[in-house]
């Protein structure tokens, strides 16, 4: 996809991710604006993943750590086709399968997860996997600033070291808020670089709102031959609604009518300064 194109389509998630959210009256409003643009760039330009090669052992493996920002993987998956969008109506709803966290009763959803910590180790695993089976698909997993203080995290970069899994890339969406402050003070994890460095790993710093750097990071995989690769994303929770950025208050929290019609104004005069 083109710059433009793949601008036009965060703007258009981001709007489906509000909606749903409106609708639903629950959902992890700032964290999945933060992550947003880092799905719209793997699934439009990176993954081998689509509805039809699903069952396919051969398909990469997309497994979002950070299970609570849902809305945005949902979001995705629809426009992808693996189900209709009307589906996402019942987010939220008694029975239905489209819950606060990803389930793989949820078509296009590779691992459950939601309990933090546990992405990383899984795609160890997949990656593992695919060695094992002489297979070229590659696994990228998402995660959070404030979910990496998890022990399991630690265990598992020891791990995709140890196994020299060039063929995985961790993303960690940098957006230095969790869920009850700043990352930085509820447990520290800086510098992450020089941390998952001398775990055997090659790192990059990436503007995780910029397309071009995005694509050109995963582009460039492995980053160094025999080493798991971390690409730190510089974000901005709550991205793209003015009252929302950098705002702890919407690390989950439901628009009022007014705050939703704002927000979509403002997405809608983005959608026009792209034509
Ligand atoms: C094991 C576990 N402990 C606690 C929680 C509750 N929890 C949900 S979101 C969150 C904060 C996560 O922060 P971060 O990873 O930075 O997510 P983001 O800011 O990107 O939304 C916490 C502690 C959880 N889901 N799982």
């Amino acid at each position: 996809m083109t710059e433009k194109e793949l601008k036009a389509k965060s703007v258009e998630y981001r709007k489906k991710i509000l909606k749903y959210i409106y609708g639903a009256k629950a959902g992890h409003t700032g964290g999945s604006l933060s992550c947003i643009d880092i799905l719209n760039v793997l699934y439009n330009d990176v993954l081998n993943v689509s509805p039809e090669n699903f069952k396919s052992p051969d398909r990469d493996r997309y497994i979002q750590s950070k299970g609570h920002c849902v809305e945005a993987l949902f979001v995705v998956l629809s426009d992808k086709g693996f189900f209709p969008e009307s589906d996402l109506e019942s987010l939220c709803k008694y029975k239905s399968h489209y819950i606060g966290h990803p389930t793989k009763k949820v078509h296009g959803v590779e691992q459950n997860t939601g309990a933090l910590g546990h992405g990383l180790a899984l795609s160890v695993g997949n990656a593992i996997a695919a060695q094992l089976d002489d297979k070229n698909f590659r696994v990228y997993t998402l995660l959070g600033d404030g979910e990496l203080p998890e022990g399991s995290n630690w265990e598992a970069a020891l791990t995709a070291s140890h196994y020299k899994l060039d063929n995985l890339c961790a993303i960690i969406d940098h957006n230095k808020l969790q869920i009850s402050g700043r990352t930085m003070d509820v447990c520290n994890t800086d510098p992450i670089d020089q941390k998952f460095e001398s775990f055997g790993w090659a790192v990059k710093h990436v503007d995780g709102h910029d397309y071009q750097q995005l694509k050109d990071a995963f582009a460039s995989m492995p980053f160094e031959p025999g080493k798991p690769n971390l690409i730190i994303a510089h974000t901005v929770k709550g991205k793209g609604v003015s009252y929302m950025e950098d705002q702890l208050k919407w690390h989950h929290g439901v628009p009022s009518e007014q705050e939703y019609e704002t927000a979509l104004k403002e997405l809608d005069a983005v959608m026009v300064s792209l034509n």
